[in-house]
Parts: structure tokens; sequence; C-alpha cells
């Protein structure tokens, strides 16, 4: 006999989730008995919403990651790291626990209820792709198949509720009926590739720029063969950032308008051919509506489509609209000279303050291809465009969704779903202040993150736009954080000499986690804000 709780958790187990991310409570623990008898491993966070990051986190590094709550409480803490995964696409399972089938009938007065027993599964249906009760035994196992294949073709969170009577309920196998996943049409696709084609062909500068959808449909290695057949520069957006192996010789760097280094905007807006692969245009990736592209000079493939200037050709895969750009492409004869990044030079000069700038530059140096950088919201994240990784996929963030205390959390999910690469976090005093203490779970776990903290005595970001005592926040002492939540070394870095003995330390340093507080200047900024007020002041 199959349980449904062990029909969830073994199909959980198929997609990969070998760890899950929560906080236990009643109306959950019967489904946390089941889970301590299945071959996934249940990690423990401060908080819920951190579990829900946590799991964000590890479904951007595995393909999926799952979350399990309780009810009201529980479910309730993560609708803002779970609207987030949403936002981004990011496939997570959210699973609550809720009151029995039977206890709900009876309309009673119990603990955690703020409503009709219904509200909660509708708020998830709001953020989610699929949001299922399960509360009758008869089609649970249907209803599990359909949720995890709707969240694998839309690559979006999904919702499972759990009553508490229902979990070691028996439960039948009924074929799903799935729906089919989309196909390209392929009259459709071989006029929007050759119509493509054509234009490449005549085109003198063409750029290509990569977004995020090139990692949910895991189309990263066709787009590194599809660069290295076509030789075209490659930019990326940042909420695609690492989306293309960015010490790749035909990488530009990010495109954010004007946030974007000279020589990416100098590319890109030049350019009479641009090949938009995955991208979702947003206020972000526009650099706040400074960029400038025009639609005219644009092949966009996204969404399930590809748009060339006013032409729409729907139903194409992005997969086969690559694969088969490749097959027919000539190659380009050169790549044009793409500049070096910038180096720290003379770093570390003895007690010259630490800043923004130098810092990322000294990052760019220190960054080898098994580490994964996870950004919090902040000045961290613009700095972060200056940053460079060596492969695919190792760059995290809530960079269109922008919620504050992403990165730690998530880059805990991050570094259990691939045990093999290890976390460089950058957060900013604020965002660390909200979601800080998941470190003890590092701790506790014996991983070994660096945590860059960027100490500018508040919310600098808003400062910039409006600064006032609402910006300030209280002070911390970053670097003692270990003495509550060890064992865990702590540093704090004014200058680059400090700073570089604390890199260097925590490089070595693989059993614990390091935190490093750099003491920045409050009004100090990394190189893409300071563009960016550059552009907003002269356009004043
Ligand atoms: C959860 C959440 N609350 C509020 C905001 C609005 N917000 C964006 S950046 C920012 C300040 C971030 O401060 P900090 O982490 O210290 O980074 P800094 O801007 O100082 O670099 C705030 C409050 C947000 N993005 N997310
Ligand atoms: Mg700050």
């Amino acid at each position: 006999m199959t349980t449904i709780a062990q029909y969830l958790l073994s199909r959980l187990h198929d997609l990969g989730v070998d760890h899950i991310f929560g906080v236990p409570g009643d109306y959950v623990l019967r489904f946390f008995g089941e889970i301590s008898k299945s071959p996934i491993r249940h990690i423990g966070t401060t908080r819920e919403d951190t579990a829900a990051f946590a799991a964000d986190g590890y479904a951007r590094s595995k393909g999926a990651g799952a979350l399990v709550v309780t009810y009201g409480v529980g479910a309730l803490n993560v609708v803002n790291a779970v609207a987030g995964a949403y936002a981004e696409s990011s496939p997570v399972i959210v699973i609550s626990g809720a009151p029995g089938v039977r206890e709900q009938r009876e309309d009673p007065l119990i603990h955690h209820r703020f409503g009709p027993f219904s509200f909660q599964r509708e708020i998830f249906e709001r953020i989610t792709c699929s949001a299922v009760a399960l509360d009758d035994p008869l089609i649970a196992f249907r209803q599990i198949d359909r949720t995890l294949s709707t969240m694998r073709e839309a690559c979006k969170p999904v919702y499972i509720e759990l009553p508490r009577d229902i979990v070691t309920r028996k439960g039948y196998p009924i074929p799903s009926g799935q729906d089919a996943p989309l196909q390209s049409d392929p009259e459709t696709l071989e006029e929007a590739v050759a119509e493509t084609q054509a234009l490449l062909g005549d085109a003198a500068s063409p750029v290509v720029i990569a977004g995020v959808e090139v990692h949910r449909q895991g189309q990263q290695d066709a787009l590194i063969n599809f660069i290295s057949h076509s030789h075209l520069p490659v930019a990326a957006t940042l909420t695609g950032k690492s989306v293309f192996a960015e010490r790749h010789p035909a990488y530009l760097g990010i495109y954010e308008g004007a946030m974007s280094s000279e020589y990416a905007r100098y590319m890109v807006e030049q350019s009479d051919l641009l090949l938009m692969l995955g991208v979702t245009l947003n206020d972000v990736d526009l650099g706040i509506y400074t960029a400038r592209l025009d639609p005219r000079r644009m092949v966009r493939a996204a969404q399930g489509e590809v748009v060339i200037r006013h032409h729409r050709y729907p139903h194409i895969r992005l997969a086969d609209f690559l694969a088969a750009l490749t097959a027919r492409i000539s190659p380009r004869v050169a790549l044009p000279d793409i500049p070096a990044l910038p180096e720290a030079e003379g770093f570390p000069a003895s007690s010259r303050p630490m800043t923004v700038e130098r810092l990322m530059q000294r990052l760019n140096t220190a960054l080898t291809p098994d580490m994964v950088v996870v950004s919090d919201t902040g000045d961290c994240l613009f700095a972060a465009i200056e940053l460079r990784v060596h492969e695919k996929a190792e760059f995290l963030a809530s960079a269109f969704y922008t919620t504050m205390g992403f990165a730690v959390p998530a880059a805990l999910g991050a570094q259990i779903a691939r045990p093999d690469r290890r976390a460089l976090i950058l957060v900013g005093d604020g965002a660390f202040q909200m979601t800080g203490c998941e470190l003890s779970t590092f701790s506790r776990l014996g991983l070994a993150p660096i945590v860059v903290v960027f100490n500018n005595k508040g919310y600098s970001t808003e400062r910039f736009i409006l600064d006032g005592p609402f910006n300030d926040i209280a002070s911390w002492r970053y670097y003692r954080i270990g003495e509550l939540f060890g064992p865990l070394a702590g540093y704090r870095a004014a200058t680059e000499e400090e700073f570089e003995t604390a890199l260097l330390s925590a490089l070595k340093q693989t059993d614990q986690p390091s935190v490093i507080e750099v003491i920045l200047a409050r009004d100090d900024a990394s190189p893409a804000m300071r563009r960016l007020a550059e552009h907003l002041r002269a356009k004043l």
C-alpha cells in the first residue's frame, strides 16, 4: 500500500529533490514523520521565508526545490519568497499542512485559522502556477502528478496542501491525462529561422543578448554551441547574469542601459541587429529605463514565440529555435576585440579605505570555478555587474523581483544542492539584518560560505533616491556574529590591507562560514550606481 505522503515524497525524489527545507507545526507533524522515513533529508531553517528562499536557491541549482510548513502561521510567512520565485520562474514546491478534512467539516475555531479554510489555497493560487488541496484520497495521486508536471512545464512554483488526516491514507494510481507540452510548429519555425538568418547575413554588427529563460529552459549548453558556431559576441541581462559563461571570449558583460560598462553599452547600442534569446524585458534589465534598444533592429525569442521587428511567430520553443539557427548559421569572420576586466592594481594599498569598486575588482581575482556567487538586493547587486563568474549559472539573485533577504538563505539552498560549490554571498547591512540569522544553519551543517557584508550604515540604495532618517538602521557588529551562531569566523575590514588578510584567511577556512564585514563610506556606491546617477543628472 502506498500512502499519499509516500507517493508525494517519492515523486519529489524522482525530480531530484533530496532535501526539503522547513519548520514543523502540529498540522504538518505527521508529514514530517513520513519525511524522516524517506530518503529525503529535512533541513530545518530559522524561519519559513528563509526555507522558501533556500528552496528557491536549491531549485535554481538543481531543477526543483521544496519546502514544508504548517498551516496559516507557517504558510503565510512564505508568501513574499514564493511570489519572488513566481516572478523569477523558479520551480519551488510549497507543501503546507492543514487541519484534517473531517475537522474542517465541523467548521471549528481552531488555532492558526484566519478565515474560511480555503483562503490559504486561494492566496497561493495567485502566486503559483497550480495550487491543490489533497482532500480526496481517490484523486490525490493524480493531483500530485498534474501539479508537478505543470510546474516543470511552466517553471513556476506550485502549492500542495496536505490535511493532516490524509497524510497516511492509501492513494490510488490513476492515469493523470497530462497536457502535452508546447511543440514548435515546423512551418512557423522554418520561416522564423529563415528571416533571422537573412537579417544576420545582412547585419554589420550583430550582438546576442541572453536572458534568464536560457537557464530555465535548460538551453545554456545550446547557447554556448550556437556562439561557437556563429562567433557572435554575447551580452547578458542582469536577471540573466551567468546564463552564459562570463569568462568566455565572446562575452561582453551585462547590458543594463546606463548601468552597463561603457563597452557593453556601446556594443549593444551600436548593433544593427540584436538577437535577444530568452530575454523578458523589465525595468531592472532596462537599467531603470535608460536602455536604448530599437525594436526595428531586434529578433526576440522568448516565452514560446519569436518576434522579428513587427512579425510575430507564435508556438516556437526557444530550444527548437536555437537548434535550427545553429544548424543553419554561417560563422562570422572574427570576434571583436573585447577589453579585459579592470584589475585591482596595487591591491592591497595599506591603509586605503575600502570601496565597493576595489572590493569587486579584488573579488574578481579571487573567484574560482567552484564558487557560486549569491547576491542580495541593494548596491551589492549593481556592484555584481562588475563580477565575472567562471561557469554558467554561478550567479543567483532576486534580480527582477528584488526582494531583500534573499542571499543568505538562497545560498544555503544552492550549497546543499551543489556541495561541490562554495557560496560567496554579497549582502548589504540592511538585508543581512533581515535573514542573516540563517547563517547559523550553515554553521550547524558545517558548510563554509564566505559572506561579504557591505556595511554602509543603512539603506543606501534608498538614500540614493530620497535620504532621510528612515534609511538609518541599528549598528551591528557583524564580524562578531560567530559568538552567537558559531562556529563561524568573523572579520572586520575598513582598509584594503584588512580586507586582504580577511579574504585570504576566509578562503582557507573550509569547515565553517566566514563573515567579512566591509566598512564603507555612507555615500560610497558601485560603478554601476554612479553611472546611473551621472546619466540621470545629465538628463535633468
Ligand atoms: C523585503 C524588501 N523590503 C524593502 C525593499 C526596498 N529596498 C530596496 S533596496 C533597500 C535598501 C537595502 O539596504 P542594504 O541591504 O543595506 O543595501 P544597500 O542599499 O545599503 O547597499 C530597500 C529597503 C526591498 N527591496 N525588499
Ligand atoms: Mg546598506
